[in-house]
């Protein structure tokens, strides 16, 4: 959705104004380019977060197949893209590049960096699937000090390498919050954190364990949400589950038997064998169920997992497909990768537009030259001006605080910027088989209700600027109807 100039172009033209400025700086130029490359790559989402927090376990999840983690490469970025042929190369610091074994599984890949790689910064891994062709996913090295310490450098190398971020933390911690506001001491940092989804992971550990323990968390997220400061940190916040979730994608008919069988044990004697993971291996069940079985259940599902499985089994999701969907919806799978959808891939441009402008900035200030104050200014503008992340600011302020409209105009004005889906029928509310004049009708209503709201000198002027925000986002609808009605 644009009017005027494009955001892309906007980077574009910035970087090449950049490269410019240093064209007597080779580093600086390689840098440079380097970013206009980036330009038209996959969009690059980093799975971030400390120690143990299931960023593997998510990574899997949303690819629906065990890639993750390369054995051995704790302190190494693992890329994983798109590409023909199953292929990883490890880049040891120093060092040529150096060809991974890749081992193909019935569940998806295993590679392990070995012994004595050396200081291994990136590992690329290049694995054949659809889940990749938009967007390169990142497995990160955990996050460490930001609370005192104030610098973070795992995170300060993702958001230079990175578009965007799901940031995991287990309960949405002090510690955690502090980690992501050091983040954001530059201008772009500032400028809305766009690029930052919470996910509250390992959800079925909630409240330990219980069997409500998904919804318990899911509350807990949207509380979350509605916090300002982790609002001002994030773009939404989502609980998820990754092991329930990819155990839910990767369901087999031998598992759902399984499970089917456990779900004939009356459910309070069950519970006892679920009470830890010994006694469900050892214990003696009324059900025949191999050793192996179980082993394979407890490693797929854990203990709360198999016990979720087997109730719903017995409320009726009694088909591998019908209780791999649920499981998949229960995990908070499904909404973490419609969140994925709609706030990054769909503002793709935008998110690597805020890329780009966030290394030029890095730049200038780290390395002025004359006529540098000048492209900082430039970078300013950008941000102030591109109609994208005016949209996206307001998003942001209308969670906050609504600017003050009433829920409904505030739900209005959310999805006519975008905010519920980028295309034309999710920002105006109708059918996706609405004809092209009934779309421009509802298009054109809007836009004149909104533009009075933007001329009412009796609105405070916050709810004018926002308001003159939905305006341009209909004129944008309107154009681009024109252009696809001739
Ligand atoms: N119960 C539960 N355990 C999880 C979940 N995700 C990961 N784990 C477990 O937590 C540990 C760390 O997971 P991993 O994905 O490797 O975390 P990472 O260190 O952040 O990459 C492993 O033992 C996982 O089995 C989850 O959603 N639920
Ligand atoms: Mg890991």
């Amino acid at each position: 959705m644009t009017v005027g100039v494009r955001l892309d172009e906007a980077a574009w033209g910035l970087l090449h104004q950049a490269i410019e400025l240093y064209q007597d700086n080779p580093r600086a130029v390689a840098e440079l380019r380097h970013q206009v490359a980036r330009l038209e790559q996959p969009l690059r989402i980093a799975i971030v977060g400390p120690w143990r927090s299931g960023k593997s376990t998510v990574l899997n999840a949303l690819m629906g197949e065990e890639v993750a983690p390369v054995e051995r490469a704790d302190g190494a970025f693992t890329w994983y893209e798109d590409g023909a042929e199953p292929r990883a190369t490890a880049y040891p610091v120093g060092q040529p590049p150096q060809e991974l074994a890749v081992v193909k599984s019935a569940t998806g890949l295993r590679v392990d960096l070995g012994w004595g790689a050396g200081d291994v910064r990136d590992i690329v891994v290049r694995w054949p699937t659809r889940a990749l062709r938009q967007i390169t996913l990142i497995d990160t090295p955990a996050v460490t000090g930001g609370a005192e310490q104030g610098r973070v450098p795992v995170l300060e190398r993702v958001l230079r390498d990175s578009d965007a971020v799901l940031y995991l933390t287990r309960d949405g911690r002090d510690s955690d919050l502090r980690v992501l506001e050091s983040a954001r001491d530059s201008a772009v940092g500032q400028s809305a954190a766009v690029n930052v989804i919470m996910v509250l992971s390992r959800a079925d550990e909630t409240g330990g364990g219980r069997i409500d323990g998904l919804l318990t968390a899911r509350q807990l997220a949207r509380r979350h949400y509605r916090d300002p400061r982790v609002n001002a940190l994030s773009v939404n916040v989502v609980a998820c589950s990754g092991m329930i979730g990819l155990a839910g994608r990767m369901l087999g008919e031998s598992d759902f038997a399984a499970l089917a069988t456990l779900a004939q044990v009356p459910r309070a004697e069950l519970d006892v064998h679920l009470i830890s993971a010994d006694r469900f291996l050892r214990g003696e069940l009324p059900v025949r169920l191999d050793t192996e079985v179980r082993a394979a259940l407890l490693d797929r599902f854990g203990v709360f997992g198999v016990r979720l499985a087997a109730t719903l089994v017995r409320s009726g999701f009694d088909s591998r497909v019908k209780l791999s969907a649920e499981l998949i919806r229960r995990s908070g799978l499904t909404e973490l990768r419609e969140s994925v959808t709609r706030c990054f891939i769909d503002r793709r441009d935008a998110l690597k537009a805020r890329s780009a402008l966030a290394a030029v900035e890095a730049l200038l200030r780290a390395e002025p030259t004359r006529g540098s104050a000048e492209l900082v200014g430039a970078v300013e503008q950008i941000l102030a001006g591109a109609h994208e992340f005016r949209e996206l600011r307001l998003l942001v302020a209308l969670r906050n605080t609504r600017l003050g409209f009433d829920a409904e105009l505030a739900a209005e004005a959310q999805r006519l910027v975008g905010g519920d889906g980028v295309g034309l029928a999710a920002r105006l509310g109708v059918e996706h088989e609405a004809d092209v004049r009934q779309l421009w009708e509802v298009a054109a209503e809007a836009q004149w209700r909104w533009r009075d709201r933007a001329e009412d000198p009796l609105l405070p002027l916050a709810q004018r600027r926002g308001a003159q925000v939905v305006v341009r986002s209909c004129e944008g609808m309107i154009a681009e109807l024109v252009a696809g009605g001739r």
